[in-house]
């Protein structure tokens, strides 16, 4: 199914008269406090989020999991689902591929399809956390920290293979997530596997592009119980120093303990450079890949006020980091959270971009706490939908993209076309 400009101009008619009635006010109020809306809404409007390819199915549980139905069932499809996406929003011009799950089998033609939906190729994420079926070591003690190293250099050999797949795509990063770890004490050793790790990291570091990153992601439990053995930021960092420049660190909404500082987490790795992306998702307890945004819209506030205010030109911040999503969807159609997903982001970023910086630099420069709060405040609490709503509107995305989506039944179609048995590959 493809989305086409006609239908979308006309679901925007509908809506032209109230959506000025909204924004002009909102426009002359920014105004009047020296802002230069135009810029503000081209910077919402060119900010890209990319999707990935393993959350466009039902996700689910241990105890079971609910299939959509319509759910892609080949890489050209969920290719075809992030293309329905941008149609709606124009954000979403990018798809993160996960190896094994969708390993492209004509990347020429794949590249050709994605440009027709002006889709490009983020991080390409590999996969040692599962065993393949044709796959010679298992990874049940661990991949890349294996005892073993028949199992670590397996383990090195599909992420080498992983980025050669990335590099016929275009795609100028490979994530490496590891589930490698413990479950009980005593189990691991904890020196040997973390240096382990390294060389295994340093085998792959060395195949990499010299155009490339590797993104590297930390968790601190799950599915191991006792330890991971990249389980924080700290770790990632420390083995991104090691690796070199082309080595950052990819911080997970989704992994950090209940609580955590991830603002304070995102400063730190920014000021020293080894930021490499984000995976959005949001959390409750400890739970991971949750709608971003839908739990604690704040946090994702102040994560995008410490992105803006460690970059000296916020619209090199946008190119600067890979922006991905990484989400479970378990009772939601994956498409429409996914869109809801795009618009908490960008909504974080549009409050964020609102921030007084120069006051807000005063007020900490002279303690005053007070003020700092209300300038934070200030810009949290405006209303910036109208902002996001004219940036999809002059970029000829949909007024209201979910909106769009069930008035066009696009989920029923999915199902006509492709049957309610498919079942995506990914989480
Ligand atoms: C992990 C981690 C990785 C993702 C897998 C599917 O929890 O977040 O980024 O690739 O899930
Ligand atoms: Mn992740
Ligand atoms: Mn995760």
């Amino acid at each position: 199914m493809k989305i086409d400009q006609q239908q979308i101009q006309d679901h925007n008619k509908e809506s032209e008269q109230s959506h000025k009635e909204n924004f002009a006010p909102l426009a002359n109020q920014l105004s009047k406090k020296d802002y230069q809306v135009d810029k503000l809404v081209d910077r919402i409007a060119s900010f890209q989020v990319a999707i990935p390819s393993w959350a466009l199915g039902a996700g689910g549980t241990r105890f079971g999991r609910f299939p959509v139905g319509g759910e892609p069932g080949s890489l050209e499809e969920k290719i075809e689902d992030v293309g329905l996406l941008h149609a709606l929003n124009r954000s979403s011009g990018a798809i993160s591929l996960h190896i094994p799950w969708d390993i492209p089998e004509d990347s020429a033609a794949i590249k050709e399809l994605a440009d027709s939906y002006d889709l490009i190729f983020d991080a390409v994420n590999s996969n040692t956390f599962q065993d393949q079926e044709d796959q010679e070591y298992s990874y049940k003690f661990g991949s890349l920290c294996h005892t073993d190293k028949e199992v670590r250099q397996q383990a090195v050999e599909h992420n080498i293979e992983v980025i050669k797949h990335g590099e016929k795509l275009g795609s100028k990063a490979l994530t490496v997530w590891l589930a490698d770890g413990s479950n009980f004490p005593g189990q691991q050793n904890f020196r040997k596997a973390l240096s382990r790790t390294l060389q295994s990291l340093e085998e792959i570091y060395k195949e990499l592009p010299s155009d490339w990153e590797m993104l590297i992601e930390y968790k601190p439990y799950e599915p191991n119980f006792y330890s991971m053995v990249i389980p924080d930021w700290g770790t990632s960092f420390l083995l991104a120093n090691k690796l070199g420049d082309q080595a950052q660190t990819l911080v997970d909404l989704g992994h950090h303990l209940p609580n955590t500082n991830i603002e304070q987490i995102v400063a730190t790795l920014q000021m020293e450079n080894k930021l490499g992306g984000f995976h959005f998702n949001d959390s409750k307890y400890g739970d991971d890949d949750l709608t971003t945004g839908s739990i604690k819209p704040f946090q994702l506030f102040l994560i995008f006020n410490e992105l803006i205010h460690g970059t000296e030109d916020a619209d090199a911040l946008e190119g600067d980091i890979a922006w991905m999503i990484d989400a479970s969807h378990n009772v939601k159609d994956p498409l429409e959270d996914l869109l809801q997903s795009v618009d908490a982001i960008k909504k974080s970023y549009a409050k964020a971009l609102l921030v007084d910086r120069e006051q807000l630099e005063e007020a900490r420069e002279s303690n005053d706490p007070v003020l700092a709060q209300e300038l934070l405040q200030e810009a949290f609490q405006t209303d910036v939908r109208p902002l996001l709503r004219e940036a999809r509107i002059r970029n000829n995305a949909a007024a209201d993209p979910i909106g769009l989506y069930r008035k066009l039944n696009v989920r029923e179609s999915l199902i006509d076309e492709r049957g309610s048995e498919t079942v995506a590959t990914g989480l």
